[in-house]
């Protein structure tokens, strides 16, 4: 692979590669770490059976990153795409799409908040992000993924996956199949409101997850929100419910000892807090009293994705042995439960900050 990465990599940059090293915990890209003698830059090998056009991913990139750098009151480091030797950002190769992106220097990406007081910059930091780009029309970028966050079709996929039962599966799972429909109505409420618009249309990340913003080496403050390709038209549910989904958890979504696997009420106030210092005055009170069922709806939808994957024989997201996303389904619905188990409480967490 290093020969071939090399002639991609020579599409960018003339200088001779010192070091080309593997990046990160993303499930759906290839990505490594490109060492010039004089700097590094990031590799991403796209993988477009997910994202149908990368052209259309890198343009809506551009307009974030160049709103982002209008606003001289963004505090964080920008995302800032490469163009290559023929001024494209896009370099297609052997039925590849690969693009380059500025490496971050002194940052790591955690998997898992490692103090209340991190959960609380890494949720102010999407907080502004979205307030940064909420002067931006949402038409002005297009879709890279349909209905991603459509957690009505993600459920009948599930549905669809569970009666065709391709992989013969179906066996291991009917607890759980039962706990989703148990808990089915969460989608229902956030579905219909979103239709009736009162939680609106805005520009959403989509992909808050915590290990996609990269904290500083030694202050532990973000430094750059990354993984911008599913950043569209969207609502601030799926932001602030992505990051109760990983930032709020004791362990991450990999963890097969569900006994571990509990939702943190004192994480569960630092994001909050994070996110409405910058959003408070932006979200609407349906918006705000919806921010914990956002939560649960992301888990719902995630546990759902990933079963069905499972079902499907692992074909979306990569598994390194047999039953993890059997297990990742499982982890997801132990946090849904106990987020359920400690709803009063985190209720009324939500309305000190409203
Ligand atoms: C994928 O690329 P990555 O690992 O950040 C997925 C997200 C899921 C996440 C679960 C395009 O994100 O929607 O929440 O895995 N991205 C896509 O870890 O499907
Ligand atoms: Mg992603």
């Amino acid at each position: 692979m290093e020969l071939e990465l090399t002639d991609v990599i020579s599409q960018f940059s003339n200088e001779p590669v010192v070091d080309i090293q593997p990046l990160g915990n993303g499930h759906i890209h290839k990505t490594w770490k490109v060492d010039f003698a004089s700097h590094s830059i990031v590799l991403q090998q796209f993988n477009s059976n997910i994202f149908k056009n990368p052209y259309e991913v890198c343009k809506n990139i551009e307009i974030i990153s160049d709103h982002l750098k209008s606003k001289n009151d963004y505090p964080y480091d920008i995302l800032q795409l490469i163009r290559s030797k023929q001024n494209e950002f896009i370099v297609p190769f052997e039925n590849n799409y690969f693009r380059a992106i500025n490496f971050a220097e002194n940052c790591y990406a955690a998997d898992i908040m490692d103090s209340v007081n991190t959960a609380f910059e890494v949720s102010k930091a999407f907080g502004k992000f979205a307030k940064s780009l909420s002067d931006l029309n949402p038409n002005s970028l297009t879709y890279s993924i349909e209905n991603f966050h459509n957690g009505t079709l993600r459920h009948a996929t599930l549905w669809t996956a569970i009666k065709e039962n391709i992989a013969d599966r179906v066996k291991y799972c009917e607890n759980l199949i039962n706990k989703i429909e148990t808990n089915k109505e969460i989608t229902k409420k956030i579905d219909s409101l979103k239709e009736i618009q009162k939680i609106p249309l805005r520009i959403a990340h989509f992909d808050t997850k915590v290990n996609n913003i990269l904290l500083d080496n030694l202050t532990h403050s973000p430094k750059m929100i990354i993984d911008l390709d599913t950043t569209m038209p969207g609502t601030l549910l799926s932001d602030f419910g992505d990051m109760v989904r990983t930032a709020t958890p004791t362990k991450d979504e990999n963890e097969m000892d569900l006994d571990m696997v509990n939702f943190d009420l004192k994480f569960f106030e630092g994001i909050t807090q994070g996110y409405l210092s910058e959003l408070s005055s932006t979200l609407n009170q349906h918006e705000k009293e919806n921010l914990l069922e956002g939560g649960k709806y992301l888990i719902l939808m995630q546990c759902e994705r990933f079963l069905a994957d499972y079902l499907n024989g692992d074909i979306y997201y990569p598994i390194n042995y047999e039953n993890q996303n059997l297990v990742r389904a499982n982890n997801q619905m132990k946090l849904l439960e106990s987020i359920v188990d400690q709803e009063t409480a985190a209720n009324q967490i939500l309305k000190k900050y409203w």
